[in-house]
């Protein structure tokens, strides 16, 4: 079957945050094929790969006419006449045409629409499912790590820890585990209302609340609270994303908590209280982004509980092959467009792999209404992810993995404890 890309194009739209990002549409034999709409973060690491922005006064200087017009007058020209089944060719292209290592001249929101864009154009014309596209034995529903209390730069409350996350992994499908983790959000905004009144029960980026609240002590005690008043405490385990990166005081070297200044090793300290006080499963970006040796020590401190590297790692090979050297974190945070390109995404996911790693897909806190991540999470058989609580372009991603688990009948599998190594 011969099929060409025989044009790309881009608009600004909105997302959930109300900021402009990229829209990317692939046409294959003058039919539209595959869009994409380019996810934002706020809590960012410093290795991701870069977006262009406009600056000036228009849309508070986040416009992203000049993303666009890079895919309009620079990548799609280029790519019109290939065949979109080639997308390792085509990434290698649009590295090549960026030239930096880090998408800034083109923009990550720029490539990363185009590189997904162009991978559903061929699921398209293959007449596949995304998920199925991109691996005959996708199969895996992942469990979904639910952040039912948010802070950190997702909110505007002052809770250093960005997500207190629970993860069904005693039920028996998707289906369930959403049951359980939306009946203890229902338990968890009543205590919320009691104690702080109906403002408390606001929410943050990611759908999930945000009370005014500090520290770690009395999130978690609120939320084990709604934990134990569901009857599901034998089917949860708790996560975190503690973003540490983010309530880090650089200037003076010392992580700020509480009004507190904590050492690395008061910290470690903390998470290991934690983990013996109540059932952790997985504890993202404990420390901050350049401590590879502190995350190695806490990994082998917290034996069974996953280590996720998101800012430490950005979804970038060679940040993650420093850190399986170092020993530091057993699982990374995958997000296409930390990186850029989908080859370089599933590369970094391999490369994981291979060294015993797992992978959390994960959504960005500034979504859209698209569901790609449900079907990548699939496609990688990866056995998580990570996509918010509340709020359309949060519940878009579970609701499209529900629709994948019926497709997929009796051969799906819902990895439940063993999300971290699936297969
Ligand atoms: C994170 C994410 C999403 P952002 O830190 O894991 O939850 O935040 O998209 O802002 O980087
Ligand atoms: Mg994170």
């Amino acid at each position: 079957m011969v099929c060409t890309i025989t044009d790309v194009r881009a608009r600004e739209i909105i997302d959930c945050r109300g900021f402009p990002t990229v829209e990317v549409d692939a046409w294959v034999d003058g039919d539209l094929a595959g869009r994409t709409d380019v996810p934002a973060g706020r809590s960012t690491g410093k290795r991701e790969a870069v977006e262009v922005r406009d600056g000036g006064r228009r849309w508070g200087g986040q416009g992203v006419t000049k993303a666009v017009g890079n895919v309009m007058e620079i990548i799609g020209p280029a790519l019109i006449g290939r065949d979109p089944r080639d997308q390792r060719a085509i990434d290698a292209l649009l590295c090549e045409l960026d030239g930096t290592g880090n998408k800034s001249k083109l923009g990550s929101n720029a490539v990363a629409g185009v590189s997904l864009s162009v991978a559903k154009a061929a699921a398209h014309v293959t007449g596949l499912p995304f998920y199925k596209y991109l691996n005959a034995n996708a199969h895996v529903i992942p469990v979904p790590l639910v952040n039912l209390i948010n802070g950190g730069k997702l909110t505007s409350n002052d809770l250093e820890i960005q997500e207190f996350i629970v993860m069904p992994v005693g039920a028996s499908d998707l289906l369930e585990g959403l049951q359980i983790c939306y009946e203890i959000n229902i338990i968890l905004h009543d205590l919320i209302v009691d104690r702080f009144g109906k403002i408390g029960a606001n929410v943050g980026d990611e759908g999930g609340f945000a009370p005014p609240l500090t520290g770690i002590r009395e999130p978690m005690e609120m939320l084990s609270t709604a934990v134990n008043a569901s009857g599901y405490a034998d089917k949860i385990v708790y996560g975190l994303d503690a973003a540490a990166s983010h309530w880090y005081d650089w200037e003076r070297g010392v992580y700020r908590m509480d009004g507190e200044d904590m050492a690395r090793d008061d910290v470690i300290d903390m998470y290991v209280k934690l983990c013996e006080a109540y059932p952790f499963g997985s504890i993202e970006d404990p420390l901050m982004e350049d401590d590879l040796e502190g995350h190695a020590i806490l990994t082998s401190k917290l034996d069974g509980v996953q280590i996720v590297g998101d800012d430490l790692f950005t979804t970038n090979t060679e940040h993650i092959r420093r850190g399986v050297e170092a020993g530091a974190a057993n699982a990374i945070l995958w997000k296409f467009n930390q990186v850029g390109t989908l080859t370089e995404a599933l590369d970094a996911a391999e490369f994981a792999y291979r060294s015993g790693y797992g992978v959390q897909v994960s959504e960005r806190s500034g979504e859209t209404e698209d569901t790609s991540i449900a079907d990548l999470a699939v496609a990688l058989n990866c056995g998580q992810i990570k996509t918010g609580t509340t709020r359309s372009e949060r519940t878009g991603k579970y609701n499209q993995l529900l629709r994948i688990a019926e497709e997929l009948g009796s051969q799906a599998r819902y990895p439940g404890r063993d999300f971290r190594r699936p297969i």
